[in-house]
């Protein structure tokens, strides 16, 4: 549905040594939520699951199974695999004793993926904060970066001369903005968002002093940050949307980013926190750690762009469907969601848009002039078995295909990008919609409510994923 009408769309070849990969995170694949000594995270203490799905934290069981994942890997021909470990696997309670059984988990992993020949990419938190750290207050207070420090400088140490890449945290941003994966707060209206952004605060001297750690330790390492990024399209070319759309923009991308990378927070975004009263509290020495610290890469998740014009300052600025991380919400008189006319939806109301992917990349590029990695970016779908056996998940082929056509055409840009790993190498729970929303190149027999086999079945799309690989990118039909 696309038409490539764009200027200077001309795709380049992708790199020697691309790494192509898929991905996952700890709590949404590996199941096994207590086993050998782990912890409980703020995600298994959850009150409840999405759809009410039993057995949620049996996931995919790739604890289990992650010999039998990895070889299913190997045949893919993945390079890459970018994976979280689980903090409370390693320091159940966050801060205390280290697990020995949880350290040896991820050596057997990453020693699997080596031998496969597959590079590992470390994600080092991913929305699941030890509980015991959370009943402390969790990021608000500041004995958390401590922790998250110590957790850290024990994986470089662990895991250093096996892994070259490393992320800091997966999608602050959204953990900010949307708050569910958060921890749990008895604060509400002002007082619960400038707590949040104090949080905010702590995340970025946690991800600082990690990359600073991860320098020291590990000198050939690479290392950097993860976030959300959607570009922020204005709703027309009058001048008051322009300025909506950037507000947006510096609120949703800019102020981690920029924060990540020059180490100093995004000055309309911190207008905006200002006139909220909203701004978190600066201990002397903040700022210079956190100028400090510099990321190698720029590691980012990309799904949908977002649209957004000039408030109206009433309710019609938001836009009311249950708005979750991917679908724009509005803030009253700030700036007002739009449904954008030109966009194509998936089944879960996200909007599809290849060329904003491309658009995203070349912002990005031009702001920072830092590697890209894309470490997300997939379609949710409820595949099916079909009569024969097979999962033709044919949807998911066009998506990545016209996804990775933009890859393509970024690089012909300029942009350097040096990895694409789509959500997800295997089923696993989704944030949102439990079992049966499936993302997958590996199909895993299960439903919400039967475990049935777990068996691992590949998809059409991870056949198609082979040949495009095989071919690093130019055969993608
Ligand atoms: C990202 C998260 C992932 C994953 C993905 C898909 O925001 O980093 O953990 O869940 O979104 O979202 P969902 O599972 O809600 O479809």
């Amino acid at each position: 549905m696309t038409t490539h009408t764009t200027p200077a769309a001309q795709a380049t070849a992708f790199p020697e040594g691309f790494l192509w990969g898929a991905s996952t995170s700890a709590y949404q694949v590996e199941g096994a939520w207590d086993a050998d000594g782990k912890g409980p995270s703020v995600i298994d203490v959850r009150p409840s699951y999405p759809e009410g799905t039993t057995d949620y934290k049996v996931a995919a069981d790739h604890y289990h199974r992650y010999a039998e994942d990895v070889e299913l890997f190997g045949q893919i021909g993945l390079r890459a695999y970018r994976f979280s470990i689980a903090w409370t696997r390693i320091i159940p309670d966050g801060d205390g004793p280290v697990n020995a059984e949880g350290v040896a988990f991820y050596h057997r992993l990453i020693d699997a993926l080596l031998a496969a020949g597959i590079e590992p990419i470390v994600t080092m938190y991913h929305f699941d904060l030890p509980a015991a750290l959370d009943a402390q207050g969790g990021w608000a207070n500041r004995r958390t970066v401590d922790a998250f420090v110590r957790f850290a400088e024990l994986l470089f140490a662990e895991y250093g001369s096996k892994v070259t890449y490393w992320l800091t945290i997966n999608e602050q941003n959204m953990m900010i903005l949307h708050g569910d994966t958060l921890g749990t707060t008895t604060l509400s209206g002002d007082e619960a968002k400038r707590d949040l952004y104090q949080q905010n605060h702590h995340m970025f001297l946690a991800q600082a002093k990690a990359m600073l750690a991860c320098h020291e330790q590990l000198p050939k390492a690479k290392i950097g940050p993860a976030p959300n990024i959607a570009f922020v399209y204005p709703a027309s070319s009058k001048p008051e949307d322009i300025l909506a759309a950037d507000e947006w923009q510096a609120i949703r991308n800019w102020l981690y980013t920029d924060l990540a990378v020059h180490g100093r927070y995004n000055s309309l975004a911190w207008a905006y926190l200002g006139r909220k009263g909203w701004q978190p509290e600066i201990a002397e020495g903040d700022l210079e750690i956190l100028a400090a610290a510099q990321p190698d890469f720029i590691a980012f998740n990309y799904y949908a762009t977002q649209t957004v014009g000039a408030p109206s300052g009433d309710n019609g600025d938001l836009l009311v469907r249950g708005a979750d991380q991917q679908m724009v919400r509005g803030e009253v008189g700030l700036y007002r969601a739009i449904n954008n006319p030109n966009l194509p939806k998936n089944q879960f109301g996200w909007e599809i848009d290849p060329v904003g992917f491309r658009t995203t990349m070349r912002h990005l590029w031009d702001r920072y002039r830092l590697p890209l990695i894309i470490t997300e970016n997939g379609l949710g779908a409820f595949d099916e078995v079909a009569e024969d056996g097979k999962i033709h998940d044919e949807y998911r082929i066009d998506y990545l295909r016209r996804h990775i056509e933009q890859i393509g055409l970024a690089i012909g840009d300029g942009v350097d990008v040096f990895g694409y790993c789509p959500w997800s190498a295997i089923d696993l729970i989704s944030t949102h919609q439990g079992v049966r929303k499936r993302y997958g190149f590996i199909f895993v027999d299960r439903d919400e409510f039967d475990l049935k086999g777990l068996a691992r079945v590949r998809k059409e799309s991870s056949f198609w994923y082979s040949d495009v690989i095989a071919s690093n990118g130019s055969n993608l039909s």
